[in-house]
Formats: C-alpha cells, sequence, structure tokens
C-alpha cells in the first residue's frame, strides 16, 4: 500500500493528501515531523536525506519533494481524474505547478509565518504588509489566467492546481489584507465544495502558535 510520512498540518504535505484524496488511492499516512519529531531518525533519513516531509513509498518506490510526487502519482494513477488529457496540457500543468510553488507559495508561507506561527506581541507589521503585497502582485496573474478557465488548466481540476490550492485555503483564511480578485476568489470556492479538498486542505490552523499546535495534536492519523 501507499505509504506517506508527514504530518497532516504541513502544507508540502497537504498537497500530496489532497492529490492522493482526489485519485481516491488508498494509502496510510504517518505522523512525522513538527511536533511529531522522527525526521532526525536514521530510518527516516535513510528515505529523505533532508529530513523534511512529505515522503512517500509506493510499493518499494521511494519518493520526496510534493510537486514531484504529485507528479508521479498523477503520471501513474491519474488518468481520467488529475492527469491532462495530451502532452501539451501535461507541460502547461507542469508549468503552472512550477509558477505554484515558486511565485505565490514562498510569501504566502512567510505571511502564515509571520501571522499564525509568530506570538502576536512580535509580530512585524511592516512584514505582514510587505508579504501580503507581493503574493497579491503574484496572484493577480492568476486572477487574469482565471477569467476565461473554471481551473488552472482548463475546464477540469488536474494537477495544475494542486501545489498552490491548500495555501489559497490559508491565504482567504488570514486576518490580512487582500484585493478584490474574483477569479481566484471564485476558483477557490470551487476547490472548497471538492469533498477531497475539504479532507485534506481545508485544516483549521488556529490564530497564533499555541492553537497550531493544539490543532497539530489533535490532527493525528
Ligand atoms: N521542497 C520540499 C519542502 C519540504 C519541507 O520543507 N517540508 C516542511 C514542512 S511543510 C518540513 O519538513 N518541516 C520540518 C517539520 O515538519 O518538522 C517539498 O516540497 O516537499
Amino acid at each position: 500500500m501507499l505509504e506517506v510520512w508527514g504530518r497532516r498540518n504541513s502544507s508540502n504535505v497537504i498537497v500530496v493528501m489532497w492529490a492522493i484524496g482526489e485519485m481516491n488511492l488508498p494509502h496510510r499516512r504517518h505522523d512525522v515531523g513538527g511536533s511529531f519529531g522522527g525526521l532526525d531518525r536514521p530510518d527516516y533519513l535513510a528515505m529523505n536525506p533532508n529530513g523534511r516531509v512529505p515522503t512517500i513509498n509506493d510499493e518499494g518506490f521511494v519518493l520526496w519533494e510534493s510537486n514531484a510526487i504529485v507528479r508521479y502519482l498523477t503520471r501513474r494513477y491519474g488518468q481520467g481524474s488529475l492527469l491532462p488529457d495530451s502532452e501539451s496540457e501535461c507541460a502547461i500543468a507542469d508549468q503552472w505547478m512550477e509558477w505554484g510553488k515558486t511565485t505565490p507559495y514562498p510569501p504566502c508561507i512567510e505571511l502564515f509565518w509571520a501571522t499564525v506561527r509568530t506570538e502576536p506581541i512580535c509580530r512585524n507589521a511592516d512584514l505582514i504588509a510587505a508579504r501580503s503585497e507581493s503574493l497579491a502582485e503574484a496572484l493577480k496573474i492568476l486572477d487574469t489566467h482565471l477569467a476565461n478557465r473554471a481551473y488552472i488548466a482548463g475546464d477540469r481540476l488536474t494537477m495544475a492546481d494542486i501545489p498552490f490550492g491548500p495555501m489559497a485555503y490559508r491565504y482567504f483564511n488570514l486576518d490580512v489584507a487582500r484585493p478584490e480578485l474574483p477569479n481566484v476568489t471564485a476558483w477557490y470556492e470551487r476547490l472548497c465544495d471538492r469533498p477531497a479538498f475539504q479532507e485534506h486542505a481545508m485544516i483549521p490552523f488556529g490564530r497564533n502558535p499555541a492553537e497550531w499546535y493544539v490543532l497539530e495534536r489533535e490532527s493525528v492519523s
């Protein structure tokens, strides 16, 4: 059976779990990382020398890096669901996967750390404003792209939507200023209607580090 190592609330584990959910793949997830620890154990490092999550083992085949895992699982199991229909559509989906990971993800995760993962008294308003602005600039590109399509690579959900979708849940639930992004908002609302997204991506994260850790311990496998 497909095994996944990684705590349920990790942004990089979530993308893998959401993809698994969309493809209905039988799996077993192990809680490691964060307050669960275990990433410095020799048996874990032998699978993933980075000491990071996620890592998968699919019938003896070990893989790490969330986008690589999503691509692998999609190519192997995603015919008729997350896999785009043609090679060129696959390339476009790949392009948006990389974009999601490298363009809006960094300011979004920094914004998340600057708010939820920082004690309110220590928060830096200038940093929060700067990251919000960078993220908004990136999301305007996605907003324009989504003006005439329901999902990132066309009229159905594909692997293109996976890397940034879960971060959209965080963004739309953070207490920060957001610009008008009508098409990104409509796309995000479409994701929220999907049972696999509800199960794996809409994971409550609290408002501060204490709430984060309580919720982390509650969301065990
Ligand atoms: N580029 C890697 C990043 C992996 C990563 O940094 N994972 C974080 C969690 S989101 C991690 O392992 N942090 C240490 C921990 O959870 O203890 C990927 O996309 O899989």
